[in-house]
């Protein structure tokens, strides 16, 4: 690993750290791999009832029985590749928990964009801890508290940086990717997760 850089980020409610310039020198082969290798999907989600196409792609990865669910899918996970498994050793090191999972999203421009959620599904257990690696142009991820009256929080998210968002933090929290009107490359996300329970039997 590189020299990191560490910036705790002090929050009601939450935990979150950001870890800069982890994969300073192997983010472009990072992001050229992933950018070949993976099977992006453009999928169709539910938002207040109507089926829209997700503006950006995505991938899920993971052990044998990781189903995720949210916005109406139901994922069943890929195997791990070799790429996937040499970042998630580093995001484990650096986070010190143990990982089963990976959703990646692919944003092609500007103008794809992640809405306004929390990461708090069932099967992510009580408090997840979760690591969101960026690769690729710079955007800028933005979190708001669900009932505190704040300014938005908003951090540049640069290729080779990791995210740990832990503790209360997708209870009280939610978080998203904006468009941006300027010209940008795409950007590629991982966030590794842990499902707490592994189906069995799944298809
Ligand atoms: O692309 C990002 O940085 C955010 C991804 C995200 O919010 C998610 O996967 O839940």
């Amino acid at each position: 690993m590189n020299a990191v850089s560490i910036q705790a980020i002090p929050l009601p409610d939450g935990a979150i750290t950001l870890y800069r310039d982890v994969f300073k020198a192997g983010h472009d082969r990072l992001f050229q791999a992933l950018y070949t290798e993976t099977s992006w999907q453009q999928q169709m989600i539910t938002l207040y009832g109507r089926a829209v196409a997700s503006p950006r792609l995505s991938a899920w990865y993971g052990d044998p029985g990781a189903i995720y669910s949210y916005s109406g899918l139901r994922l069943e996970p890929l195997p791990w590749t070799p790429v996937l498994l040499e970042i998630r050793q580093v995001v484990t090191d650096l986070a010190e928990t143990p990982f089963n999972s990976v959703l990646l999203n692919l944003y092609r421009d500007g103008q794809d964009s992640m809405g306004w959620h929390s990461d708090a599904e069932p099967e992510l257990g009580r408090h997840p801890v979760i690591a969101s690696v960026s690769l690729g142009a710079v955007r800028r991820f933005v979190l708001r508290h669900k009932k505190r009256k704040e300014p938005h929080l908003a951090l540049e998210l640069e290729s080779g940086s990791v995210l740990v968002m832990g503790g209360a933090l997708q209870h009280h929290w939610r978080h998203a990717l904006p468009k941006t009107r300027q010209a940008v490359g795409p950007r590629i996300n991982l966030t590794f997760r842990l499902i707490q329970r592994l189906e069995q039997n799944s298809t």
